[in-house]
């Protein structure tokens, strides 16, 4: 009887990946109990509201919550599905192995909370982002804490739970529609376990799930991110090469993609966010010996911050009377997510070398964030930018200012490290070449 009610799931972690997942899947018909470590975020969602921004969230959430169907709290209680989405950030004070060493101790800790409750039939699913073992590490760590259970993989019967590994790969911005059509990769401890969790996420993904082992799966999630950091690395790469050879790498990309087996990513200000700035160093602290390219890849994207500011700053001090707008503080586009971002890094050193000469615009923010305390900095809009501003340095593609005219923006000396305005006539290309100067 038991297949055919709908399981009650609980969700481990309320944060950009967790909250969406539980919204979805009790959108699906499942009764959803969300457990956060914070107390504050699990009273905004008893409300019925959200404590971050992503696309159409807040209706979701409001409606599954005032149906009865999600609800949150500080203290775990059984269900017959587990789902981890906790944060595995890198280790602090570069502790366990170097900088960029991954700690799965939230991963840990979310099993420690679980074990007591398991019982027999149930489903624990890991999403976070992890290093390749973290999932047979949290099962020995399940297995030690109940020696009671018959835990897969460590027993020849039939065992008592199954245990899987199942990465999100939603884009930020995006993450309802992707949650539901994206594609799954489902990796089970043993194959029984991929099929336990495959008929899990049936119920609410539409996109084909793909079951394998769980160390494949985890390493899949790492692989993706690095793929996109390499390809980006090379479009920065290739910005850098340009502004040497003093040529428009804008139209340089936009010529080699005619090729029909060519497609060069986009160059920008840097590589931000929490995902593919840091999964890839996660491969690398598994095999530091055999990544000199992902290694490099992220060196690159890095790199590209330094440069963006050395050119910045040569612009701006070959103007001193000049007023400068930054544009854009967000880790990439249309989103109000300022954490590892590029463009607030930029801006944050301008800022602490011109002072109140740099204006910001970032139309996501209610306020500047706090490294802009006290700097004498304004936060302006984009039109006030226009009218007052005579350099701009775009470091975000955000839709508002993709839609300035050219005529709005002809006289201002623009570096744009975007490319969201090819036809600007004074781009700081040739303003170098005019002002001989290595900008
Ligand atoms: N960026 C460029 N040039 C490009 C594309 C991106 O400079 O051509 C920059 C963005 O401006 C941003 C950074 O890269 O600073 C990352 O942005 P993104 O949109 O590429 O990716 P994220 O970090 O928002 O989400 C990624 C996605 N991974 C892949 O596309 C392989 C998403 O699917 C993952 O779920 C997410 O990481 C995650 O959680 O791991």
């Amino acid at each position: 009887m038991k297949s055919e009610t709908k399981p009650s799931v609980c969700v481990v972690g309320l944060g950009y990946i967790g909250l969406p997942t539980a919204a979805v899947i009790a959108r699906a018909g499942c009764k959803v109990l969300g457990l956060d470590v914070s107390q504050s975020v699990v009273d905004t969602i008893n409300r019925g509201e959200i404590h971050i921004e992503e696309v159409d969230l807040d209706g979701l959430v409001q409606g599954v919550v005032a149906r009865g169907l999600l609800s949150a709290s500080t203290e775990v209680t059984p269900a017959d599905v587990f789902v981890i989405a906790v944060p595995t950030p890198f280790h602090k004070d570069g502790a366990d192995g170097g900088k960029h060493a991954p700690d799965v101790s939230y991963v840990l800790e979310a099993g420690r909370t679980i074990a007591p409750v398991l019982k027999h039939g149930d489903t624990v699913i890991l999403e976070s982002t992890s290093p390749v073992g973290t999932t047979e590490e949290l099962r020995d760590l399940i297995a030690k804490a109940r020696p009671d259970l018959k835990i897969p993989g460590l027993t020849h019967e039939t065992p008592d739970i199954s245990i899987a590994y199942c990465p999100e790969r939603v884009l930020p911005g995006r993450i309802l529609e992707e949650l539901t059509n994206n594609d799954r990769s489902i990796g089970g401890i043993t194959p029984r376990c991929a099929r336990k969790a495959l008929a899990f996420y049936k119920r609410f993904v539409r996109g084909e799930c793909v079951t394998t082992d769980a160390r494949s799966a985890e390493m899949t999630k790492l692989v993706e991110n690095a793929y996109r950091d390499v390809n980006i690395a090379f479009a920065n790469e290739l910005s850098i090469v340009s502004d040497a050879m003093g040529l428009d790498v804008w139209e340089v990309i936009r010529l080699a993609n005619r090729h029909p087996r060519v497609n060069i990513l986009t160059p920008g200000p840097g590589v931000g966010g929490h995902c593919i700035a840091v999964d890839p160093w996660f491969i690398v602290h598994g095999a530091p010996e055999e990544t000199p390219l992902i290694r490099t890849a992220r060196g690159v994207n890095d790199h590209k911050m330094h440069h963006v500011i050395a050119k910045a700053e040569g612009l701006i001090e070959a103007h001193p009377d000049a007023k400068v707008a930054c544009l854009g503080l967000a880790f990439k586009a249309n989103i109000d997510d300022f954490r590892e971002s590029p463009a607030r890094f930029i801006t944050s050193r301008l800022v602490r070398k011109f002072g109140p000469r740099i204006h910001v615009v970032e139309p996501y923010a209610e306020e500047l964030p706090i490294e802009f305390t006290d700097t004498g900095v304004a936060q302006i809009d984009i039109d006030e930018a226009l009218e007052t501003c005579d350099i701009f340095v775009v470091l975000v593609d955000h839709d508002v200012f993709k839609v300035v005219p050219l005529a709005e923006r002809a006289e201002k000396l623009v570096y744009d490290t975007r490319g969201i305005w090819p036809d600007q006539p004074r781009a700081v290309r040739e303003e170098a070449a005019r002002l001989k100067l290595a900008l």
